[in-house]
């Protein structure tokens, strides 16, 4: 075994932080072989909560589990942090206006990028699942100016498998069959499902899917919307947000970063623009990207169509005028 890393999970009493720290606790974020000491931060109101999820991670006698902590303090949390999930957040209550949404949370990752900055270790890692996932990584990485920028990513990996997903449905075909998606944008429903350089066991999957006879209009007026509505439909049918999927891809979206996609795939990660794609530098935008070495880069850029640069840019302009909206409240 190698020696224990330690992780910092927000908003540990929620329900993505309870559906995550038992599998962190089991293998599924570092490894077999990387034993994990857990710190649980939550709010003070629900610290005890959080009491209550450690004592039943304590029950679970898991072999990797080295230690678990309660915080209801940041800076006590994100003491010597290597890794980073960062769910908790304020959701938006009735009548809540966005630039009232934008601020709290702000408030929230501010203090949290303080706190990471003064605390976490050198090689700290973050991912942000707290909506608005992409604006608040921004703001997190802005309070942490010791911490380069590229540590601070945001979850659209729960989409790229919800793509993958619906894509092999379509096909009649595995997922392990379906490669190429990509994510562009924000994590909301402005986000754009790209399918342009997606395969299907290594065909284009545009070329498999007119066989089917399903066509560009199918894929702008029934794949893109299904994916960027899988929220809202999970909500209708099961009755309650998704938890245990949002849980997975955050777990895997820190295993692939740590370990490296696999040779010639990618995955989708919201990160600081480098200004690639005709994506302005300033924002924190999903692309395609590979993984190795603990380091992620975004996929080479290549020539996008109009249908997808229309899209991309609608979708940045969102993730724009968020930047805006909080620049604006002086919480940049
Ligand atoms: P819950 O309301 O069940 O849990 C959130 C927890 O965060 C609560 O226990 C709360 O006390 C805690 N919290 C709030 N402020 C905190 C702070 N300052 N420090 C520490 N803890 C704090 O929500 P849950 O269903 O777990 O969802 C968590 C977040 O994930 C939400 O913002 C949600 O919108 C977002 N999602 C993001 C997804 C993505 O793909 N990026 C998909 C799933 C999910 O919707």
């Amino acid at each position: 075994t190698t020696p224990a890393a330690t992780v910092t999970v927000t908003g540990a009493a929620g329900q993505i932080g309870y559906a995550t720290v038992f599998r962190a606790a089991a293998g599924a974020l570092l490894g077999p072989a990387t034993p994990v000491r857990l710190r649980l931060l939550e709010v003070p109101q629900a610290a005890r909560a959080a009491e209550g999820v450690a004592m039943e991670l304590l029950d679970g006698a898991f072999p990797l589990l080295a230690s678990v902590d309660v915080f209801d303090d940041p800076a006590a949390a994100f003491e010597g942090s290597e890794v980073g999930l960062l769910i908790g957040a304020k959701p938006r209550s009735q009548g809540m206006e966005r630039a009232d949404l934008l601020s709290a949370n702000a408030g929230i990752f501010s203090v949290q990028g303080r706190a990471i900055n003064d605390g976490a270790a050198d090689s700290f890692r973050a991912v942000v699942v707290g909506n608005p996932a992409n604006t608040n990584a921004l703001i997190a990485a802005s309070h942490a100016p010791d911490v380069p920028a590229e540590r601070f990513t945001a979850l659209t990996r729960l989409d790229h498998h919800r793509a993958e997903a619906q894509l092999a449905i379509a096909c009649d075909v595995s997922v392990n069959d379906v490669d190429g998606i990509a994510i562009w944008g924000n994590h909301s429903a402005s986000q754009y499902v790209d399918l342009t350089r997606a395969t299907v066991q290594g065909r284009p999957a545009e070329e498999v899917l007119a066989e089917r006879g399903l066509d560009r209009q199918w894929i702008d007026d029934f794949f893109i919307p299904k994916v960027a509505k899988r929220g809202a439909e999970i909500i209708r049918v099961r009755g309650g947000s998704s938890v245990a999927s949002a849980a997975h891809a955050a777990l895997r979206h820190v295993r692939t970063w740590l370990r490296g996609t696999d040779e010639g795939r990618w995955t989708s990660m919201a990160v600081p623009s480098t200004g690639a794609h005709g994506i302005p530098e300033g924002v924190v935008s999903s692309f395609p990207v590979t993984c190795s070495q603990g380091g992620y880069a975004i996929v080479e850029p290549w020539a996008v169509d109009e249908f997808s640069r229309a899209r991309i840019d609608r979708s940045v302009a969102e993730l724009l005028a968020e930047r805006e909206a909080v620049a604006e409240l002086g919480l940049l």
